[in-house]
């Protein structure tokens, strides 16, 4: 495992919300100043995915952009991205460690302050603690945590494991979120819902963060 620092904004992919392919959303995201983009897809078939993910690194390896496939770390080692984001019912981080290596980014979700202590444990790069907002972009998301819940997570967690605050968050309550201790923000639907503005909401949103 390398110690990683996170950008304070991580930009997430959603085909469906964009109407866009991964590359072309990146391409966006990376417009606007993203420099990490996770690409996020929960309808496509595996092929799809991969064909849309490996289009998607070509287009960050000319432009410096870390990139984390969401869910599936052998789509991520097919096509030779930068790490893998695990949610709690896909492959268990230390089997991904020992598929991707010590110098993949693993990140793993956790939505309680148990699951967080568990993570604590794992050989990831970063956490991402959540919903913290409501949210309508994930399916059958787990209880909203709020904003004391990140800061009792901050707490609990090492201080050198990076936390992201994800689920809900918009450019009014970012800043709040980092504030409660998260180090980074991840982001969908403030930063896609409108396929045109995707540049500028996000230099919008490094603006806010500083
Ligand atoms: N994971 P938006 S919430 C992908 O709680 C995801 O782990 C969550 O989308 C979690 O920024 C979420 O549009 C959706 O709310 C984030």
């Amino acid at each position: 495992m390398r110690r990683f620092t996170l950008p304070k904004l991580y930009a997430i992919t959603d085909a469906r919300l964009s109407g866009l392919a991964h590359d072309e959303q990146l391409r966006r995201l990376s417009e606007g100043g993203a420099t990490l983009v996770q690409l996020r897809e929960k309808h496509a078939a595996p092929r799809d995915f991969q064909r849309g993910a490996q289009a998607a690194v070509s287009v960050a390896r000319g432009r410096g952009v870390t990139v984390i496939v969401n869910d599936r770390a052998d789509i991520a080692l097919a096509i030779g991205a930068d790490g893998v984001h695990l949610g709690q019912d896909d492959l268990d981080p230390a089997a991904a460690r020992r598929l991707l290596g010590d110098d993949s980014v693993i990140g793993y979700s956790t939505h309680s302050l148990a699951q967080l202590e568990r993570a604590a444990l794992l050989p990831v790069d970063y956490v991402a603690f959540g919903p913290v907002f409501p949210t309508r972009t994930k399916e059958n998301p787990d209880p909203v945590v709020g904003l004391e819940l990140l800061k009792r997570a901050r707490e609990a967690l090492d201080p050198s494991i990076p936390l992201v605050a994800i689920g809900g968050v918009t450019r009014a309550n970012a800043r709040a979120a980092l504030a409660a201790g998260a180090d980074s923000v991840a982001v969908v639907s403030a930063l896609l819902s409108e396929p045109a503005e995707i540049e500028r909401r996000t230099r919008e949103f490094l603006d806010d963060l500083g």
